[in-house]
């Protein structure tokens, strides 16, 4: 964690409190209809209305269908749609859409900060669209010519979830060359599996072996939920998931806390926070103990007999036994490729060959070819997880061996698919934890076949590359979020000037729920100019812009959810004028292009853009266009079946439990020691762990979760919403709060070295000791009594996976006396 001082913004811990209590203010501007006005223009009979199928935009979810009734202009009711294909029953963060369209926090106006005023006074003047175009154009040509096109951050979320507009954001940021930020959210995990089962570079974060997964999971025998509360963050999941529980497919959850998967579940496991890993090894460890493994898998899916020479982590290939490389088809650029088949130990012959022709290749053992110690890669793995014993990892985990060793024997009694969460890898050790995972499908056959696989989220549609790509094939340049402050700072990064000037911020809040919240609000507020586009006047308007362009909500604009559950491409229409002067984000871009001169290679306008986005494949040989989704409202763009029936897509085409070169998922510009990623092992948290000093001080695991009434920040702005839950909320323990002279229901103060926040505070039996949980950001900063959970979190980053690690941060508490 760096200083909490900043000498260029000012912003310090202290300040940005003061500067959050300004954001009630901020929205005084807006006025609008709230739940009363609703409840009093509910539909009447049917005169005079017309009714849509809409859906929801959140990223990563369903994008539910539901009827949306349209009266005199106005959406007035929705209603599920039970014909619809998956998606038939919204969740009630689907239902507030309805309210975020009618929320009197909507962005209304092009604004900009009022003269003489400060950011985050919540001071605005209202201005027209052409005089907001012309000023950020002018503004960021100026920034360009003088300091070159790294000086704007071009900051953009997935929030919208609409292809037409994340294409034509791609087209521009790489148009102009700017810098644009990755997340670094949820993808130690997924980092972790990829380079276990290959990474079809597709943004799949779900490796069932049939797809769509609500045809197969009811074939699953054992089905274990990990780090993960489905009925919160994935409702519609839930949904099939109970199905198949129904009809006799065995449920199983993994969590240090009490879900609701866990309270459906035939066991739960109740495991330490960030044990996880240790506990992954251990499984595998019994699994090879007692003989559990899927041999055959392992020899022919696996690299399990691909012989690791000892000079290098390398696997040895035919090259070394002096056969030259084959040529093979050329690859996506037309360069061509040479196969050079990694080689295994034929025991017939008692000699390496081939491990593409070898019959019955020894699956362990070492041998030495050409004066090179080589080792079959399953010996590797098993000496590996032999440290790892269930009497060794028992304590660790704070669960049983026994207990452990039937979870073993539940994972290796098949088809098991695990659906896993984020949770678990919210730790600085959650990229092992991903490679440990896959690691155990790999060896227990859950793999490629019914019933089986890894299930998380989001599936990323193929996107028009010719109209994503900027014309002359140049691209931004990304830089990790969690190095932004760094880089406003000193103007570098890896070596290369960043001299960022200017920001221009889109679809997300992510300054409130960064781990390096505190200081990447600093380093933003220090630039000298910042826009930000929303549908509402979130914080990130509130707090950081000088410039507020208004876009439209979903319901205004057409709309193609591009990262969604399955291989289906959800598409709403239009079904109202936008509100006030919002402008689709699509045609907010489009016109800040034509105002930096590229207008001759861009789209006319928003429904050109549109029209232009499916014309490619595989939409154009599925018969997938604008009109055939007006018509059918979802289209399949890839067959159903088996996702990896080809092999996986690897470099050697098997599942890589061992991988011969690991990469970290961004390159940091660090020189990094390779040597213990190969395969998964026991690694820690920072933070949360005993024994680290900070646990030491603060014994308290400080998480969140996803509250269901929420996305984030999106919703936060819901009248529904906050009339439910008016304020943040933390549950903890009742042994932990009768230690403290906690009471239920009252004030608690939650601090550590770095900062503190207040939250009502309820003791809840199902909140494991040791834990605080807390509601995840969907509350806006002004509405904590005081402080900011945001005021808590570590900023420490594994350089290999390149991650926040929002649970890797402890906290002390104590009764709140109205001060500190
Ligand atoms: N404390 C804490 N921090 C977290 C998390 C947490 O739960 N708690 N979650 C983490 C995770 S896993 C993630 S993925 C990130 C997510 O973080 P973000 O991607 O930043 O998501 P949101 O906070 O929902 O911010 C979305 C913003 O986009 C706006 N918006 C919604 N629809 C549209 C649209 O169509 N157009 C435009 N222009 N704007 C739109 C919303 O009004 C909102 O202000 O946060 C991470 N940080
Ligand atoms: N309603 C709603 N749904 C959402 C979102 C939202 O904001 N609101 N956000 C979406 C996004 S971007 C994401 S990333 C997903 C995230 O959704 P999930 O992956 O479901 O994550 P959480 O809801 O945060 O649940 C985390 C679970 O992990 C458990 N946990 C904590 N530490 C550990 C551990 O060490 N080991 C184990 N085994 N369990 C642990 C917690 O007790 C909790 O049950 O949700 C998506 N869906
Ligand atoms: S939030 Fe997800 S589950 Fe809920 S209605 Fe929307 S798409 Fe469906
Ligand atoms: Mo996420």
């Amino acid at each position: 964690m760096t200083g909490t001082n900043s000498p260029q913004g000012g912003l310090t811990r202290r300040s940005f409190l003061k500067t959050t209590a300004a954001v009630a203010g901020a929205t005084a501007l807006a006025g609008g209809a709230g739940l009363t006005a609703l409840a009093d223009s509910a539909p009447a009979a049917d005169a005079g209305e017309q009714v849509f199928v809409g859906r929801c935009n959140y990223p990563g979810c369903f994008g539910c269908e539901r009827n949306v009734v349209v009266r005199d202009g106005h959406v007035v009711n929705m209603k599920p749609r039970p014909e619809a294909p998956y998606g038939r029953r919204p969740c009630a963060k689907g239902y507030s859409l309805m309210q975020r369209l009618y929320s009197d926090q909507r962005t209304m106006y092009p604004l900009k900060r009022a003269e003489g005023s400060e950011r985050g006074d919540g001071q605005w003047e209202r201005i027209s669209w052409d005089e907001a175009i012309s000023t950020v154009c002018q503004k960021f040509m100026e920034y360009q010519a003088q300091y070159g096109s790294y000086s704007l951050l071009f900051y953009g979320g997935p929030a919208g979830a609409d292809m037409v507009h994340i294409t034509i954001r791609q087209r521009l940021t790489g148009s102009l060359m700017v810098t644009t930020q990755d997340g670094c959210a949820d993808w130690a995990i997924y980092h972790g599996v990829h380079r276990v089962l290959g990474n079809p570079q597709s943004g799949n974060m779900t490796f069932c072996a049939w797809e769509p997964f609500e045809e197969d999971v009811c074939n699953a025998k054992n089905f274990i939920v990990w780090g993960k509360n489905p009925c919160n963050s994935y409702p519609q999941r839930w949904r099939y998931i109970l199905d198949a529980h129904d009809q006799g497919t065995r449920l199983y959850a993994v969590d240090p806390n009490v879900t609701q998967a866990a309270l459906r579940a035939d066991k739960w496991f109740k495991v330490r926070p960030a044990s996880d890993l240790a506990l992954v090894l251990a499984l595998m460890q019994v699994i090879f103990e007692e003989g559990l493994q899927d041999d055959e898998f392992l020899k022919t899916q696996t690299v399990a007999p691909l012989l690791v020479r000892e000079d290098n982590g390398k696997f040895l290939r035919m090259s070394d036994l002096g056969v030259e490389p084959i040529a093979g088809p050329p690859d996506m650029y037309g360069v061509p490729t040479f196969i050079d088949a990694p080689a295994a130990w034929d025991l017939d012959a008692n000699k390496p060959g081939s491990s593409a022709e070898i019959v019955n290749p020894a699956m362990e053992g070492s041998f030495e070819v050409n004066g090179i110690k080589v080792t079959c890669a399953l010996t590797l793995l098993k000496e590996r997880v032999a440290q790892y014993p269930p009497e060794k990892m028992s304590e660790l985990v704070e669960m049983s061996p026994e207990d452990i060793r039937e979870l073993a024997r539940i994972c290796a009694d098949g088809p098991v698919m695990h659906m896993y969460g984020m949770g678990f890898q919210h730790y600085d050790n959650g990229l092992h934890l991903g490679m440990a995972l896959a690691t155990l499908q790999a060896i227990t056959g859950n793999l490629n076949k019914r019933g089986a696989g890894m299930v998380n989220d989001s599936v990323a549609a193929p996107f028009n590359y010719g109209l994503l790509l900027a014309p002359a094939f140049t691209f931004a340049n990304t830089v990790p979020l969690m190095s932004i402050p760094e880089i406003i700072k000193t103007g570098q990064f890896k070596g290369m000037p960043y001299p960022i000037k200017a920001a221009y911020i889109t679809a997300s809040t992510a300054p409130m729920g960064n781990t390096n919240a505190v200081e990447f609000l600093d380093a933003i507020r220090s630039l000298e100019f910042v826009v930000v586009q929303d549908v509402t006047m979130s914080p990130a308007v509130t707090m950081l812009a000088d410039i507020v362009l208004p876009a439209c909500h979903p319901f205004e604009r057409d709309m193609i959810h591009y990262a969604h559950i399955e291989q289906e491409l959800p598409y709403a229409p239009k079904m109202v004028e936008p509100a006030f002067e919002a402008l689709s984000d699509t045609e907010i871009l489009i016109r800040i292009a034509k105002g930096m001169g590229l207008g001759d290679v861009f789209p006319e306008n928003d429904v050109d853009a549109l029209n232009q986005t499916l014309l490619a494949e595989p939409y154009l040989s599925m018969g997938i266009s604008i009109d055939t989704l007006r018509q059918n409202h979802t289209m399949r763009y890839a067959p159903k079946g088996f996702l990896y029936a080809a092999g996986f897509p690897t470099g050697t085409g098997r599942v890589e439990f061992y991988s011969e070169s690991p990469q970290a998922r961004m390159d940091l510009g660090l020189e990094l020691d390779y040597s213990n990623q190969h395969m998964a092992d026991l690694t820690f948290p920072v933070e949360a762990w005993p024994g680290t000093k900070a646990m030491d001080k603060y014994p308290l695991v400080f998480m969140y979760q996803r509250n269901p009434f929420r996305f984030h920040g999106t919703g936060n702005d819901g009248a529904w919403a906050n009339e439910l839950e008016k304020e943040p909320i933390a549950r903890i323990n009742a042994a932990d709060a009768a230690a403290r002279g906690i009471e239920s229901g009252s004030l608690v103060e939650f601090y550590n070295e770095r900062g503190y926040v207040v939250m009502r505070t309820f003791v809840d039996a199902g909140v494991r000791s040791g834990i605080v949980i807390y509601d995840s950001k969907g509350l806006r900063p002004d509405q904590y009594v005081a402080g900011d959970p945001a005021l808590l979190m570590q900023n420490h980053i594994d350089p290999f996976a390149v991650n926040q690690s929002f649970f890797d941060c402890t906290a002390e508490m104590r009764p709140w006396n109205e001060g500190r």
